[in-house]
């Protein structure tokens, strides 16, 4: 088997006195902790579309990075990429991977032959992961957004026909992602949205994503599917405006239609970003209605309104993160996909390599963090008494059920102006706290 990147070895975990780019600072993947290795907290994931697909083409020029693999015919290039990303996997030690149908192998001429074509790389890959058990799929889905019959969107385009084309790409992307064994299937609504409402049926498209959702749920569990579905919310980019805007609106329009109880969240740092969103308050709406699911790990630029899926670096972001993750209950079938692509001029092999273990760093050391503040305990109890006053007197009522607006009138009446369950929110000392956390790890 061709080796793709012969100068660089296996990466090892040296600790945080190491100088070494090559070797994780942070990241021990076989670090017991309570009870199951660092890489079973963080199931990082590789992306096929960035890692192995993304060149540093943009708007502005072409690709700045080699990603042909060696290969010219794309039936071979399809393989080879395989093959490399498995080498990267292996080298970095991570356990799961993420695609797009087309990642995998691009449309040919007709849907029939793209569907073969497809089937002959899915084989590949399920004989390499048979070979490599340790090798997982997190997540598949399908690209329905690149080709120009998406152009005024897929599940919600004004076209019967393109709806049909949509259904027989999800059906076949659901296919191969129960033939690799994934844990999960994604919906990122990529052009579901639109640019004007002058031409635009909203109320239609809805409607008609929903049905999409529901028939493509329907087909799965009817194959035996039992991962889980996330819908991946995104506010803009390619479209003006995408109906996935956040977490809250796509509670919603599940609630509307009936498929709650269906679907998690996938939830990306930087669409959280471009929502005007903290990554935090993505995750903490996700956990708070019970529909938590995986990450799509990367990092916005605050001063930038797109999607820049850089590496995630800040430790503050993967910290209160991590602290999300944990408080609900850790990751089942979801992970930590990289989302994310090295900048378009850090072309090299090795800037690969250097990206992930700056975000596989960062992560760990948030992970880290998380699990000091938590065990700190002071963050959670100062939050516990901040709303001690619900816990007794009228409080408890209210929480009970036992009080009614003229009770509450006649005991605000009788009690006066409030004053002693007004307290500081001490927001300065808490961040102070976390510093200090962050500052003392072992
Ligand atoms: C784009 C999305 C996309 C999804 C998968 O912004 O993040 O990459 O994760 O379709
Ligand atoms: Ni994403
Ligand atoms: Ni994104």
């Amino acid at each position: 088997m061709r080796e793709f990147f012969p100068n660089i070895g296996k990466i090892p975990y040296e600790g945080k006195q190491s100088t070494n780019p090559l070797a994780f600072k942070y990241y021990n993947p076989d670090e017991m902790i309570d009870g199951k290795p660092m890489r079973e907290h963080l199931k990082f994931a590789l992306s096929w579309w960035h890692t192995m697909g993304g060149d540093g083409t943009d708007m502005f020029g072409c690709g700045t990075a080699d990603k042909t693999w060696g290969e010219s015919d794309p039936a071979a290039r399809a393989k080879a990429k395989a093959d490399a990303a498995f080498e990267i996997m292996d080298k970095l030690s991570i356990d799961y991977f993420c695609f797009h149908d087309r990642d995998l192998s691009p449309e040919y001429g007709t849907l029939a032959e793209t569907n073969a074509k497809l089937d002959e790389i899915v084989d590949y890959i399920a004989e390499k992961m048979a070979a490599d058990p340790t090798k997982k799929l997190l997540w598949g889905t399908a690209k329905c957004f690149d080709h120009p019959r998406y152009m005024h969107g897929a599940g919600t385009s004004p076209s019967a026909d393109v709806f049909a084309y949509t259904a027989a790409q999800i059906k076949k992307a659901i296919d191969a992602t129960i033939k690799l064994g994934g844990n999960g299937y994604v919906f990122w609504g990529g052009r579901e949205g639109y640019e004007t409402l002058l031409n635009t049926d909203m109320g239609l498209e809805l409607d008609n994503m929903a049905r999409l959702l529901r028939m493509a749920v329907d087909y799965a569990r009817s194959q035996g599917y039992t991962g889980d579905f996330y819908i991946e919310p995104k506010p803009k980019e390619p479209t003006k405006h995408q109906y996935d805007f956040d977490t809250a609106t796509v509670l919603g329009f599940l609630k509307k239609y009936g498929l709650d109880q269906d679907f998690k969240m996938n939830i990306e740092a930087n669409h959280a970003t471009l929502a005007q969103h903290t990554f935090q308050h993505e995750l903490r709406v996700a956990r708070e209605n019970g529909v938590f699911g995986s990450i799509d790990a990367n990092q916005g630029d605050p001063l930038l309104g797109w999607d820049t899926d850089q590496f995630p670096t800040n430790i503050y972001d993967t910290t209160l993160c991590m602290y999300e993750v944990i408080k609900a209950g850790g990751f089942t079938n979801g992970g930590l996909n990289f989302d994310a692509k090295t900048r378009r001029g850090s072309y090299t092999p090795e800037d690969i390599f250097y990206s992930f273990i700056a975000g596989m760093d960062t992560f760990a050391l948030g992970f880290k963090a998380a699990r000091a503040l938590i065990a700190d305990g002071r963050l959670d109890q100062f939050v516990a008494d901040r709303y001690a006053s619900w816990t007794t007197g009228i409080g408890k009522e209210i929480l009970d059920g036992k009080a009614d607006m003229a009770k509450l009138e006649q005991y605000a009446l009788e009690k006066g102006e409030v004053t002693d369950s007004l307290c500081s929110g001490r927001q300065e000392l808490l961040e102070s706290l976390l510093n200090n956390i962050l500052f003392n790890l072992d």
